[in-house]
């Protein structure tokens, strides 16, 4: 188990801290089922005449027990739940917020961020760069991250990125590198995953999916970190292919092509068979190869804190790399409480179950999706 390929650079760079913030609503499958069922039966009948004679779809009925056996999820966590289970609406209620007011995004990214600059033993003016990265940002500017970096009184830059459900890891990527450049000394990672707004509650195949959830990490050089539970970042790597089977279409042009911002091509959409069988492979033989750059082989893993979509995804990538299916300690699930929270799932997992790592065991942190796009990190604890 030699550390061949480590970097030269003098320069380490380490996540000193993590936090999470969960909102307080919880949405479970019968919960969301029942809606759903309901608005089924209304639009079915509704429609008799027209699904009869094959000029209207019928709407298709969800099961609780599907959902769990599914996709290992049992509830999500919601920002805002009311709206969602009337059947006349099924979307969340966010009021808009005034421009002095603090945006919805930033309100739970500072949650997360204060966590995790608490565990890193940090203030906000300490940091150099503030970036938010997550699936979708509630607005095109001013940035979140800058919002953010105003609130926390850090005095250098920020910026958002989007990234799907890489959002984490990418933008973690970001941060090695500029400590890695001697850029900035300490960043703030910020994950605001506000995924309700786009997602389908009429439609069974993704309407169980996604939870609402903040993380967030702070990345510091190795020489000034001074909190208990510190990892050192070996190394990072990127991968995307492109991929249409998991899209979510609606964007700024849309208002000059006079699209329904309901219409489901505009909500999340996936061909989830289709990800599932293509991202599975892609995802073991990316992680099988950053660990090879280090000359590590996936049983000098202690822990895999894995993108958490599905359940099955995750127990097939780990029996790819261990050859045995992974106990809890070796790969945390959350989406059975979180579900699937884009860019946070493994992070949540991070945060849950990192302190018992004792020094120089290794780590993987690992997300997989939409693009498709997966990120990894190699980490061993100090
Ligand atoms: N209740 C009952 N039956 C159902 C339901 C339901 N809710 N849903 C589907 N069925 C039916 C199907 O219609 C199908 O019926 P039939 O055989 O008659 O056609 C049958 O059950 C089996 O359906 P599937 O083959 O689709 O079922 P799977 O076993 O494949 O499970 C999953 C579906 C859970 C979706 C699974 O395929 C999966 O998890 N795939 C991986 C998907 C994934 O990881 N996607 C990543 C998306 S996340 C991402 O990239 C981030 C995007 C950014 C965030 C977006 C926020 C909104």
């Amino acid at each position: 188990m030699a550390q061949q390929a480590e970097s030269t650079n003098p320069i380490s760079a380490v996540i000193s801290g993590v936090g999470l913030w969960t909102p307080e609503n919880t949405l479970t499958n019968v919960e969301l089922v029942d809606v759903l069922n309901r608005y089924a039966d209304q639009h079915n009948e509704a429609h008799k005449a027209e699904i009869e004679s094959g000029t209207v779809q019928p709407v298709a009925k969800s099961d609780p027990d599907f959902i769990e056996k599914a996709s290992g999820i049992r509830q999500r966590y919601v920002y805002r739940k009311e709206g969602i289970l009337e059947v006349d609406r099924m979307r969340p209620r966010i009021p808009k917020r005034r421009d002095d007011e603090l945006s919805h995004q930033a309100e739970m990214g500072l949650n997360a961020a204060r966590k995790a600059l608490a565990a890193a033993g940090i203030e906000g003016s300490d940091l150099d760069a503030v970036i938010v990265s997550c699936s979708y940002t509630e607005r095109a500017y001013p940035a979140i991250a800058i919002e953010l970096q105003a609130q926390l009184g850090c005095d250098g830059f920020g910026f958002d990125m989007l990234v799907a459900c890489s959002a984490a890891t990418f933008a973690q990527h970001r941060a090695y590198d500029m400590i890695k450049a001697g850029t900035a000394r300490r960043v703030l990672v910020v994950n605001p995953e506000l995924t309700s707004p786009q997602v389908n509650y009429r439609d069974r195949d993704s309407h169980f999916i996604f939870g609402d959830v903040a993380t967030a990490v702070v990345i510091e050089r190795g020489d000034l970190a001074q909190s208990a539970h510190q990892y050192e970042i070996l190394g990072t790597k990127a991968k995307t292919v492109f991929s249409n089977a998991i899209r979510s279409n609606f964007g700024y042009v849309s208002r000059t092509q006079d699209i329904d911002p309901f219409d489901p091509d505009a909500l999340f959409h996936q061909e989830g068979r289709t990800v599932f069988k293509e991202v599975c492979p892609m995802a073991a033989a990316h992680i099988a190869g950053h660990l090879e750059q280090y000359s590590l082989t996936p049983t000098d893993v202690k822990r895999w804190w894995l993108h958490q979509a599905n359940i099955n995804m995750n127990q097939l990538i780990t029996k790819k790399l261990l050859g045995h299916l992974a106990s809890a300690e070796e790969a945390p699930i959350v989406l059975d409480r979180y579900a699937n929270t884009a860019s946070a799932g493994s992070i949540i997992a991070f945060s849950l179950h990192h302190e018992d790592l004792q020094s120089g065991d290794y780590g993987v942190i690992c997300s997989f999706g939409a693009g498709y796009s997966i990120g990894s990190l190699v980490i061993r604890k100090r």
